[in-house]
């Protein structure tokens, strides 16, 4: 058997995807039959979006691609022109008096490129600058007109297109994937009565209770204003000199400093509408509502030290992941769910189901499985889809309605406002990502960039001359706001159960594993180690003494600081509390399907490792839907012991360990001498190692083990499940390695400081 490169998704070169194929359907050209179809339509089907694109854009069920096909844009076989449509015959050379003399100011070709090219900016978001988006659908379950009216929740099988943004929050445009930070998760659901925006994040609660305080938050976590320091990061006096001071915040930092926040990938974390919500059903009857999304591959993280050394190594990765699965047919999916609650419950809870900053436990009120969402095609132009997209929270559809929440409220405001500025007018709503697939009709006209072309002389309502349309519809399809009652003096102020800070940030702690307590331990640690001035650290961990005692003597250690008093309650009795322990909050609640699809695995190779094994373990996780590559000193040709030549995919250097899942080392004694001339061998080895990854050692290679003295028993004497030693490779050894690689990581490794 020869070892061969594989069928790893993110080497599928782009002709295979179309690309350079210029498949032209006018022509009766079509594409590739082993398309990716979701809905076993064939490809004979003209889809005009075949021609452009990324990808293999599946048929039938992704319905903006249609409306979007009216802008797709396709050069293939086309002459450059001006934007005017002129054809240009030189693009090389400004227009000059004589070829040594002065550039004329008539070359409008060349004035017009560089204009076009000194704008081509825009504002980047104030937060969640940095993002990666996808196209796909969702598919609902079973009809809930008891609940709602909302469209996508008629009929069971109801498919609805969403595009889905997920980004960091504190970084700029340019920055990296993996900094510690919340995720946001915003769907756009096209519905067929108008646009839903559910801008949520991957952390159910957030850092305040009040729109009032969001600029505040956001000043205090950006780079600091004198020195622009630091990029994509918490880590600094501004951010913990206001967590220190705004209690409020104690919940939400539980989770920001747990493994939540360095995700291991966009298609492995959950997502939450964070406030509560409201269905309503045909007949004005109301229920509230959490919203929830779990991956179907399972709630999964990355620890600290990879993090901060896959920003080097890739800064892109959550970007390049989501792109790659897709590219690959591998299409994330999440299963939305309700919780949902009457107004009597909701009055009976400990908490405020208003306030942000707090949970409904799992265990108090159950998630109810609703629909999925699968993301099946990669946007064709980053900035005319991922960059332009405008979520709001303002855009909801009849049958959902807000709750009281006041920063639910802000939001409603902030998101149409921010547009206006960032998307250059009030028209945003025309630019192609944003346009419903219900019609708009409305006498709103004109504007900065607007592209309709109203016809006729009517923009008012109510009107004669236009035949009095358009025409409000009443309840029966319009948007009609839950009839809430009201009646209180105007305030500013908060209700008592909002200064509860603490119950539920110790109900996040004490349901985590000691592994996951530990990093949380560790991530205070990390982020109040870089604060310059001591008494914001002391402020913060007398904050910490009232959620947890343990915790707080922890950070303390960490720091090497006494324990100081606690700080003063603002509730000194808080409600007692639904659950003393909740196991939905640990990371562990959600291990996923199983299994090892999409996991890339290094097998390192040099000249003289034994070749079959690795070929007959490529074959096999090729075939679980994993991703092996062969991992070299160099690029190039490797002469295997048996002579034959394989080709290296990537080297230890431009795609260092912690890209990778899981390391297999070979066979062969001279194979594993040239891996230990080299330095990036054992580094690579401790890496995977101290990131409590699978490797598996056959043969020759046990002796790498040795040399940076690690082994199969653990000091506490447990055996490491995470480490494999196989003489030779048989089935047992397969089944052994990919059952390892699937538990993600081995706690039992994990050890702070590091073993190694
Ligand atoms: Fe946002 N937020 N936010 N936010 N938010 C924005 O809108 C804001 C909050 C969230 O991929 C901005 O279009 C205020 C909570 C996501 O394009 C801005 C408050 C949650 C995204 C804004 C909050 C979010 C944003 C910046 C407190 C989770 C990215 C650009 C009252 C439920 C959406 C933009 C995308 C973006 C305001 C708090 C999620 C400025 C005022 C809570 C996922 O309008």
């Amino acid at each position: 058997q020869s070892l061969s490169a594989g069928r790893p998704y993110n080497a599928l070169s782009l002709k295979d995807h179309g690309h350079d194929s210029a498949v032209n359907p006018e022509a009766g050209e079509t594409v590739s039959p082993d398309s990716p179809d979701v809905t076993g339509s064939t490809l004979s089907e003209h889809n005009p979006s075949e021609k452009t694109g990324a990808g293999q854009p599946p048929l039938g069920r992704n319905a903006t691609i249609g409306p979007l096909d009216r802008v797709r844009a396709d050069a293939s076989g086309q002459p450059l022109t001006t934007n005017q449509g002129v054809h240009i015959a030189d693009n090389q050379n400004t227009l000059k008096a004589g070829l040594r003399g002065p550039a004329l100011l008539e070359d409008f070709i060349l004035r017009e490129k560089i204009t076009h090219f000194d704008h081509e900016r825009i504002p980047e978001r104030i937060v969640h600058a940095r993002g990666s988006g996808a196209h796909g659908y969702f598919e609902n379950y079973a009809p809930l007109t008891e609940l709602t009216r909302a469209a996508p929740f008629q009929e069971a099988g109801k498919i609805t297109p969403v595009f889905v943004r997920f980004s960091t929050v504190a970084g700029e445009r340019g920055s990296i994937d993996t900094a510690r930070d919340v995720r946001g998760f915003a769907v756009k659901f096209y519905t067929d009565e108008g646009n839903w925006d559910l801008v949520g994040n991957n952390i159910p609660v957030f850092f305040i209770q009040d729109a009032m305080k969001f600029p505040d938050l956001v000043h205090a976590v950006k780079p600091e204003p004198h020195h622009g320091m630091p990029q994509a990061a918490s880590a600094h006096d501004t951010f913990w000199d206001f967590a220190s001071l705004s209690p409020e915040i104690t919940h939400m930092l539980m989770w920001v400093m747990s493994d939540r926040a360095i995700p291991r990938s966009y298609r492995m974390m959950q997502g939450f509408g964070v406030h509560t919500f409201r269905l309503v059903n045909a007949e004005g009857v109301s229920h509230f509502v959490k919203f929830h999304w779990k991956p179907r591959l399972g709630t999964h993280s990355l620890v600290w030290d990879e993090a901060v050394k896959i920003a080097g190594a890739d800064p892109d990765f959550h970007r390049r992941d989501l792109w790659e699965a897709i590219e690959a047919g591998e299409y994330p999916e999440w299963e939305l769910g309700f919780q949902i609650f009457t107004e009597e419950q909701a009055d009976q809870f400990s908490f405020d189901i208003l306030d942000a900053t707090k949970i409904i436990p799992e265990e108090v009120v159950p998630v109810t499985p609703i629909g999925r969402m699968v993301l099946n095609r990669n946007p064709d132009n980053f900035f005319a889809e991922t960059e332009q997209v405008a979520f709001c929270t303002a855009h909801i559809v009849p049958g959902l309605d807000f709750s009281h929440d006041p920063l639910l409220a802000g939001r409603i405001h902030s998101y149409v406002d921010t547009q206006i500025s960032r998307l250059g007018g009030p028209n945003f709503h025309e630019l192609p990502i944003n346009s419903p697939i219900a019609p708009v009709n409305n006498n709103q006209r004109d504007g900065m960039h607007r592209q309709a072309i109203h016809r006729g002389r009517v923009a008012y309502e109510p009107n004669s001359l236009g035949g009095g349309c358009p025409f409000q519809t009443g309840k029966m399809t319009g948007f009609v706001s839950f009839p809430a009652p009201v009646q209180e003096d105007k305030v500013r102020g908060k209700p008592e159960k909002f200064a509860d800070h603490y119950t539920q940030a110790a109900l996040f702690y004490n349901s985590q594993t000691e592994n996951e307590k530990a990093h949380i331990v560790g991530g205070f640690r990390f982020e109040l180690s870089r604060v310059t001035v001591p008494a914001i650290r002391q402020r913060m961990v007398a904050g910490l003494r009232n959620a947890s005692e343990e915790l707080a003597q922890r950070v303390a250690e960490g720091l090497g600081m006494e324990l100081p008093e606690p700080l003063p309650r603002a509730l000194p009795n808080p409600a007692a509390p639904e659950v003393e322990q909740s196991p939905a909050l640990s990371l562990t609640a959600l291990p996923g399907e199983g299994g090892i699809r999409t996991r890339k695995i290094a097998l390192l190779v040099a000249n003289g490792v034994a070749g079959a094994p690795l070929a007959t373990l490529q074959t096999a996780l090729v075939g679980q839907g994993a991703v092996p590559r062969l991992v070299g000193v160099r690029l190039g040709t490797v002469k295997t012991a048996d002579g034959d030549a394989v080709e290296a995919d990537a080297s230890m250097e431009n795609t260092p360990a912690v890209l990778f899942d899981a390391l297999v080392l070979p066979d062969g004694q001279a194979g594993v001498h040239a891996l230990l001339a080299d330095g990036h061998t054992l580094e690579f080895l401790k890496d995977q190692y101290r990131h409590c990854k699978t490797i598996l050692a056959l043969g020759a290679s046990s002796q790498l083990f040795d040399k940076l003295g690690i082994s199969q028993t653990l000091p506490d004497g447990q055996n490491d499940p995470g480490l494999l030693v196989a003489d030779s490779l048989d089935d047992d050894v397969v089944a052994a390695f990919v059952a390892a690689v699937a538990q993600h990581r081995h706690a039992v490794r994990d050890s702070d400081p590091p073993l190694i």
